[in-house]
């Protein structure tokens, strides 16, 4: 059965005492995770191992890289290896997000690379799609993130696919404040399952979380959460707040 999870991804904020205390505040608030639900915290490379530390001996919540680079080890100036990652204890890597396709030029096949060096090492990705609002608007959203999911994921073994979490977050509804319907993300979460199943079966595609981001937070997280084809989130600026974050765990199915 495939798991609930909830996703910080903190982006580029805070100092390594801020992260701490945030950190801290969390896991002293919420209650531990049943056991069909997960915590991830995707915290900037410099705090993944105090993070990493923080964590240990929690059940069901774990530290994730917010990215990493698609080679094994070398002359790669300001990269960080999978391998690296490995060595802190860390088990996911937020792959794909938006910002690094957008700001940084990252291409499906780049993704694809990506995907592969992290599942090769034992890793797990959190991988990332969705539209801009120009694609919305020409209502073309389902070709324009088929064909993510078909340039990064589709030569993936089926044993390979289940270990892949797909977080889908439309562009427009990204720190806009403008939120999905629970309507939308249940239609792009159903079409993204339906998709997999043509690709790898129904049974394939059941065992797949597949997160909804872009402006979750407190107010809104059960009834997104609640929809059937949507297994939690990746929240970002909600994130960054102990009793935001702390109710958003709590509205995991
Ligand atoms: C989408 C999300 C987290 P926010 O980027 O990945 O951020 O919740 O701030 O929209």
């Amino acid at each position: 059965m495939r798991k609930q999870i909830a996703a910080a991804n903190w982006k580029m904020n805070l100092t390594l005492q801020q992260g701490e205390a945030l950190l801290d505040g969390i896991l002293g608030k919420v209650s531990a995770p049943g056991s069909n639900q997960q915590v991830i915290f995707a915290v900037p490379f410099p705090y993944l191992a105090s993070a990493q530390q923080k964590i240990a001996g929690k059940q069901q919540v774990f530290i994730a890289a917010q990215n990493c680079y698609n080679k094994k080890a070398g002359a790669y100036t300001g990269e960080t290896s999978v391998e690296m990652l490995q060595s802190l204890g860390i088990q996911w890597v937020v792959l794909g997000h938006s910002e690094r396709r957008e700001y940084f030029g990252e291409s499906d096949q780049f993704l694809a690379e990506k995907v592969n060096i992290v599942l090769e090492t034992g890793l797990q990705p959190i991988f990332c799609c969705g539209e801009p609002l120009q694609i919305r608007e020409q209502n073309t959203q389902n070709d324009y993130v088929g064909a993510q999911l078909k340039a990064s994921l589709y030569h993936l073994s089926a044993e390979q696919v289940q270990k892949v979490v797909i977080a889908y977050e439309p562009i427009w509804a990204i720190g806009t404040g403008k939120t999905a319907t629970s309507a939308q993300a249940q239609e792009m979460h159903a079409f993204i399952r339906a998709e997999l199943a043509k690709q790898y079966g129904a049974e394939v595609a059941n065992n797949i979380s597949i997160l909804y981001g872009g402006s979750v937070k407190a107010a809104n997280a059960q009834e997104i959460f609640g929809q059937p084809d949507v297994d939690g989130g990746l929240v970002g600026g909600a994130s960054l707040v102990v009793d935001e974050f702390v109710a958003i765990i709590e509205a995991l199915k």
